[in-house]
């Protein structure tokens, strides 16, 4: 159905384009029918959790993928930067990207470490290592990259800086999944790499996370940590927390390593489909991925530029959202923005300009197994009328 004038637009009482809601993070599932056996193996088990056969066998399947000596599972992603942070030894300042999701940043001050937020590069998205070494201080111990929507860090340049003022380097990959970084897998790179399998994850576990480290004794600690400090039966030799992922979960995550090619069939098929329907609307950007590198094209991530567009962001937003298109503003308005960082650091903003534009630019699109080319295509064509139609819809809602 296309619009025809903007009386048609949900926005100003029209039926929505979609019945349903098109969602960002509806989740990719694999063979239901093998995971329902699978379940009925762990009850016929009674083994639930702590360790259970199936963790086992994802970790195994998980360090051969990223071709690394451990990979460790987790409850999820939040827990494992934690015990990541806290097994590293982490203390004082650790730098980071602002623009990310807030985990990052609570996960270090959870463990009494403050956040420093480095501003990113306009065109990766990512950490903007030349910013990095004049926020180093006394206190700074380490440096948290994050791969934003999948795109590896500058990951040389943080190593050369780490190594230089002997930081430890780990990255948040909860996004990176299967994605590489010049043709190695990520998972190898830093002290430590950290996965989320959240349920809107490209791979998920309904929720879980993942460590991936060549570290032997740090994967041992961490292993330690995960399950209370426990070594053996009754002997406890360290603080520890609860970070186990349960055997359901990592049925999950078997099940979804068997349809890893598939979902990223679909999901690059989308991000084709959304650049071809994207061309050439004045304004509006379509984030590109590197098509020499491995990439899982979970994220449609396009950005709005104001001197060009017709409309903004949000308004591009609250006109998809009316229409069921539930486009998402991440990761707005930045962690710098967010409590308690925002009382913290009340002027952090004023070093961080290329976060603040960012996050007013930047929307998701709905994509993955649930959402079809031929829904893409009316997404991409309400995107054109919006902008064609921009001064008309501004004027309006002015009136
Ligand atoms: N680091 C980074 C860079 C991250 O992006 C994340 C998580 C983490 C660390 C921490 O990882 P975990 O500790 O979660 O493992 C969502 C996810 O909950 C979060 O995991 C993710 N990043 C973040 C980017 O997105 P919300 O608050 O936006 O979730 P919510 O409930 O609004 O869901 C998003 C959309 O997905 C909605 O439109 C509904 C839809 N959805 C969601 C679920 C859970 C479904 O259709 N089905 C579902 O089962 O954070």
């Amino acid at each position: 159905m296309d619009k025809m004038s903007i009386n048609e637009l949900a926005l100003f009482g029209a039926p929505p384009l979609f019945n349903e809601v098109l969602h960002v993070g509806r989740p990719n599932i694999g063979n239901r029918e093998k995971f329902m056996n699978y379940i009925n193996d762990m009850f016929d088990r009674r083994w639930l959790s702590n360790n259970g056969p199936f963790v086992q066998e994802l970790e195994q399947k998980l360090a051969e993928l990223w071709g690394v000596k451990h990979s460790i599972v987790i409850c999820n992603a939040t827990v494992a930067l934690e015990i990541t942070a806290r097994a590293l030894d982490l203390k004082g300042e650790v730098i980071l990207p602002s623009f990310t999701f807030i985990a990052s940043a609570h996960a270090l001050q959870w463990q009494g470490v403050t956040p420093v937020f480095c501003d990113v590069d306009p065109g990766t998205h990512n950490i903007d290592y030349t910013k990095i070494e004049k926020l180093i201080t006394p206190r700074t111990t380490g440096i948290l990259g994050v791969h934003v929507w999948g795109r590896a860090c500058d990951i040389e340049n943080l190593d050369i800086i780490a190594q230089k003022h002997n930081l430890k380097l780990i990255f948040d990959a909860a996004h990176a999944f299967g994605c590489t970084h010049q043709g190695q897998m990520i998972g190898g790179f830093g002290d430590a790499e950290v996965f989320s399998f959240h349920a809107t994850k490209f791979f998920n576990t309904f929720e879980g996370g993942a460590i991936a480290t060549n570290n032997d004794a740090l994967a041992e600690k961490i292993r330690g940590m995960r399950n209370f400090g426990f070594v053996g039966l009754d002997d406890v030799r360290d603080i520890g927390t609860n970070g186990k992922m349960s055997e359901v979960s990592a049925a999950m995550g078997l099940i979804s390593l068997e349809s890893l090619d598939e979902f990223i069939s679909i999901n690059r098929k989308n991000f084709l489909a959304y650049s071809k329907g994207l061309e050439n609307i004045p304004g509006i950007r379509l984030v590109k991925y590197n098509e020499k590198e491995k990439n899982n094209y979970q994220y449609i991530v396009i950005e709005v530029d104001e001197n060009t567009s017709t409309v903004n962001r949000d308004l591009i937003a609250r006109i998809l959202h009316a229409e069921n298109i539930l486009a998402r503003r991440y990761f707005y308005p930045g962690c710098h923005q967010m409590e308690p960082y925002r009382s913290y650091f009340p002027n952090a903003g004023r070093f961080l300009p290329e976060t603040e534009k960012l996050t007013q630019r930047v929307l998701q699109l709905p994509t993955g197994t649930a959402v079809g080319e031929e829904n893409i295509d009316l997404i991409c064509k309400l995107i054109s009328f919006i902008i064609v139609n921009g001064p008309e819809i501004q004027a309006r809602i002015s009136s």
